[in-house]
């Protein structure tokens, strides 16, 4: 019987650190493509789920069968555990702390790879500066014109937000996009998300900032392309306007 779970154990592991197949939210992906990060969130966290019910449904199991197998039968009786060699006492502490750990390093590793795409600005990505202020987020656009709370961008399009603050550490947050970045004064920090349809975004203060933290919200509105040229073209022109 131990040495049937030794090896079932065993090739458990083998099955976990190789049968899975690596970073499968990337699949299908063709290079150049813009990463989707939400989606990768979302992968990470089913598979974090899946491999923790079945460890534990497994664990548990095991536990289960063996309280009702050496179950005290009478009053009074001792227990008599059954003796183990010393091999199969090492496999019985080794196997699962090694099937914890291969399934562990295999996330870390998913979770790497997320990071590192999370941190990677894909080329071309339309850059606007935020600097965010007890209690507004304000906007600058490459040509000059500026929004406070509402971040207008062109869909289909990477968008890239370089951030620092002008009091106290805020954090921009975009729940959609499943990104969070701090922004302190005098440093510049970043973060890049894909609103690949037009629609509306929440942004969200999620750092302490003071009394009216709670109302620190913004709006980010993807607009089909064109539109945003042309809203821009606008702004722009009314930003001269009303500087002459
Ligand atoms: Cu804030």
């Amino acid at each position: 019987m131990i040495g049937k779970f030794v090896n079932g154990a065993g090739l458990s592991l083998i099955m976990l650190a190789t049968g899975s197949p690596a970073f499968a939210y990337k699949e299908g992906r063709s290079p150049g493509e813009i990463p989707d990060i939400p989606g990768g969130w979302q992968h990470l966290f089913h598979e974090l789920l899946i491999d923790i019910t079945v460890i534990g449904v497994i664990f548990a199991a095991i536990t289960i069968y063996f309280l009702i197998k050496y179950r005290r039968r009478q009053p009074g009786q001792e227990g008599r555990p059954p003796k183990l060699s010393p091999a199969a006492a090492i496999g019985w502490a080794v196997i699962p702390a090694f099937i914890f750990m291969a399934d562990d390093l295999y996330l870390a590793a998913e979770s790497w790879t997320l990071f590192n795409e999370i941190r990677t600005v894909p080329e071309n990505a339309y850059e606007v500066k935020l600097e965010g202020a007890m209690w507004s987020w304000n906007f600058k656009y490459p040509d000059g014109v500026e929004t406070t709370n509402e971040l207008r961008v062109p869909a289909g399009t990477p968008i890239v937000v370089r951030m620092t603050s002008r009091d106290v550490i805020h954090s921009f947050f975009i729940p959609d996009f499943k990104v969070k970045e701090d922004l302190m004064p005098g440093r510049i920090t970043y973060v890049w998300f894909y609103p690949k349809d037009p629609g509306e975004y929440l942004i969200t203060c999620a750092e302490y900032c003071g009394v009216i933290h709670s109302s620190m919200r913004g709006t980010i509105i993807a607009m089909q392309k064109d539109e945003f040229n042309k809203w821009i073209e606008a702004e722009k022109k009314a930003s001269m306007e009303g500087g002459a």
